[in-house]
Formats: structure tokens, C-alpha cells, sequence
């Protein structure tokens, strides 16, 4: 196996590029202002999220790995149940939950082989080496493309049982029209038999889930901003960073934590790859992320509603946090 393979390198030029402009036009000109969290994720922006992923507030991270590490051996029993199979981890990252179960499967001589999915080129390039040395012997090839194209490759290249990974409340991004026709569209590559495991954050305290996108050491702040920054670098824009700030809010009965960047003063910005420039009074705001929080009845209603069969949820003690199995 070639241990990384680029979906994202296309013959015809600087496609994601030209999409990240057209993109950024659209966001910006829509009222009110817009952009995609799926921009986060830039060199810069994995490294910021690691980071997010270390902070005292931020505790998706360290309740989804009890969950794991809690009940390996039940998900591991449940994923390698019917011999070899493909263990896809859309949106890998590090991998640091997925490689609790890699090791459990490990040893249980489980026949599967590892893809890792993730736009960041540089944290796939990072998960290939570090998996080298910690989990030697492990078949695995790291794919860098979106969902949509690795679902795509994933077809046409790998046949037989798949188990899909989808950790880490990646579904929480998606708006929930969004993630029924996200999780369609994966029910619609697989096969009975085939399973999916998906983490999501729970409801819970308001101002638990609001520290978590508030952190006092700005950590949070800066992914944000960090969008700025990606557009100035990749698409010549002229953003004065420093003239916004970011803002969280949870709404409790929406169970939605959103994301603004807010201008804090009238400006202009010239975005060259975009031949433009865009307006912001002050104090407008452009709307970057939403990460949903669940009931588990919102998790059974979601996932039948999409043609899957629910298996078993697993969670931590204090219901932090929900990892689902559920088969097609
Ligand atoms: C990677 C989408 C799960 O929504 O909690 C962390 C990203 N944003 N802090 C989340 C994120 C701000 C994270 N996900």
C-alpha cells in the first residue's frame, strides 16, 4: 500500500484553491456573512486544534477517549465481528482515540486494514509516520481529500466489509438537515453488514459546552481567527486580524454552540483571488462554525431517519459524551 494518497492534488491547476475563492466570495456577500469551519483546517489550524484538543475546557477530547478506552473491547468485538473489513476514519486528525481501538484490535489478531481520512495533508502525513512507530505491523494508508471524494475513492478502490469511524462530534459541524444527508450518503456506500461509529457531544451544562469555544488561554480565539489568516495567505487578502474578535454563544434550546468573527470596526478587505473587496460595518459579524449537541433521542431519530439500524450507544459516566454503533 502507498502510505498516503492525495485526492486533493488534481491534474487541471489550483481547483481547491479556486473553490476556496468562490467559497469565500459567496460567504461574504451573503447577508448575514458566512464562512465554512471546513476552512479551519489549514497546516496552522490542525496545529491550533491540537492544541484545542489539550486545554482544561475543551472536554469532548478526554470524555470520548474514556468512552473508548472504557469499552474497547465490546466496539472492538462488535467491529471485527464477521472477518476482514476496511476501518475508515473520516476526519482522522491524530487519531488519538482511533488508535486505542487499533491496538485493541491488534491484539485481538482482528484482519482489517486502517484508512485515515482527513483534509489536512500535514496530519496525514504526521498519523502515517507516528503509526509507523507505535502500532508496527498495522496495514494502513492515509487518504487527504473531503468526505465526499473519499467516499468516492473509497468505492471504486476498496471492496468487501466496511466499518466507518466518524469520531469526535465531526457530525456536530453539520447543520441537521446537513448530517441526514450526510449520513445517507455514507449509508448509500455500504453494505448490510457494514457498520458505522460515530461520536457526538451530549447536552449539558450551558456554561460547560460555552468554556469549552471560550478557553482563557485564547487558544480557541486564534483557530478562529486563524480563517483570516488562511484567506491573507492563500488568497492575498488584506484582513487587519487584529480588528476582529471572536465570539461564541450556545443557544440551550437549539443545543447549538455558534462561532462569529466580529469586525470591531467599519472596514474594508481586498481579497485579490476573489478580484474584490467586501464591506463589514462595525460590529458585523461573519458566522464561522456550529457545533450541535444532542439528546440521545435526537441520536436514534437521526440515525433511523437515515436508513441505519442503531446497535449499542456507549458512554462515559457523567454522559458527556455518546459513541454509537450502528449497522446498515
Ligand atoms: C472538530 C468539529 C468536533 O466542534 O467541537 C473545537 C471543532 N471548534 N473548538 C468542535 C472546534 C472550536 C470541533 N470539532
Amino acid at each position: 500500500l502507498d502510505p498516503l494518497i492525495n485526492l486533493t492534488r488534481k491534474e487541471n491547476g489550483n481547483k481547491d484553491l479556486t473553490d476556496f475563492a468562490n467559497h469565500v466570495t459567496a460567504g461574504l456577500s451573503h447577508t448575514p456573512k458566512k464562512l465554512s469551519s471546513r476552512y479551519f483546517y489549514d497546516g496552522p489550524g490542525s496545529a491550533l486544534f491540537q492544541q484545542i484538543m489539550e486545554l482544561p475546557e475543551y472536554y469532548p477530547t478526554r470524555c470520548e477517549y474514556e468512552v473508548i478506552t472504557e469499552n474497547k473491547s465490546a466496539i472492538a468485538a462488535h467491529l471485527a465481528s464477521e472477518g476482514f473489513f476496511h476501518l475508515i476514519d473520516l476526519g482522522a486528525g491524530d487519531a488519538l482515540k482511533t488508535k486505542i481501538l487499533l491496538k485493541e484490535l491488534q491484539e485481538r489478531r482482528a484482519a482489517f486494514e486502517y484508512l485515515p481520512v482527513d483534509i489536512s495533508e500535514d496530519a496525514m502525513q504526521q498519523l502515517s509516520s507516528s503509526l509507523e512507530k507505535e502500532i508496527p505491523g498495522l496495514n494502513h494508508q492515509a487518504v487527504v481529500g473531503d468526505y465526499n471524494d473519499s467516499l468516492e475513492w473509497l468505492q471504486q478502490n476498496k471492496s468487501g466489509r466496511k466499518v466507518i469511524l466518524f469520531l469526535g462530534s465531526n457530525i456536530g459541524n453539520f447543520e441537521h438537515e446537513e448530517s441526514l444527508g450526510f449520513l445517507r450518503k455514507i449509508r448509500s456506500h455500504l453494505e448490510p453488514g457494514d457498520s458505522l461509529l460515530m461520536g457526538i457531544d451530549l447536552r449539558k451544562d450551558p456554561d460547560t459546552i460555552l468554556r469549552a469555544y471560550n478557553d482563557f488561554a485564547g487558544v480557541t480565539a486564534a483557530f478562529n481567527l486563524n480563517l483570516l489568516h488562511r484567506i491573507n495567505r492563500e488568497l492575498g487578502g488584506n484582513f487587519d486580524v487584529n480588528g476582529f474578535i471572536h465570539y461564541p454563544i450556545y443557544n440551550p434550546q437549539e443545543g447549538v454552540m455558534r462561532s462569529y468573527l466580529v469586525s470591531k470596526q467599519e472596514q474594508d478587505v481586498y481579497i485579490q483571488a476573489t478580484g474584490r473587496s467586501f464591506h463589514f460595518n462595525a460590529w458585523e459579524a461573519i458566522h464561522t462554525e456550529s457545533s450541535y449537541k444532542y439528546t440521545l433521542p435526537q441520536i436514534q431519530a437521526m440515525v433511523e431517519a437515515s436508513g441505519f439500524t442503531l446497535e449499542t450507544i456507549f458512554q462515559d459516566k457523567e454522559g458527556c459524551f455518546a459513541d454509537v454503533i450502528f449497522h446498515a
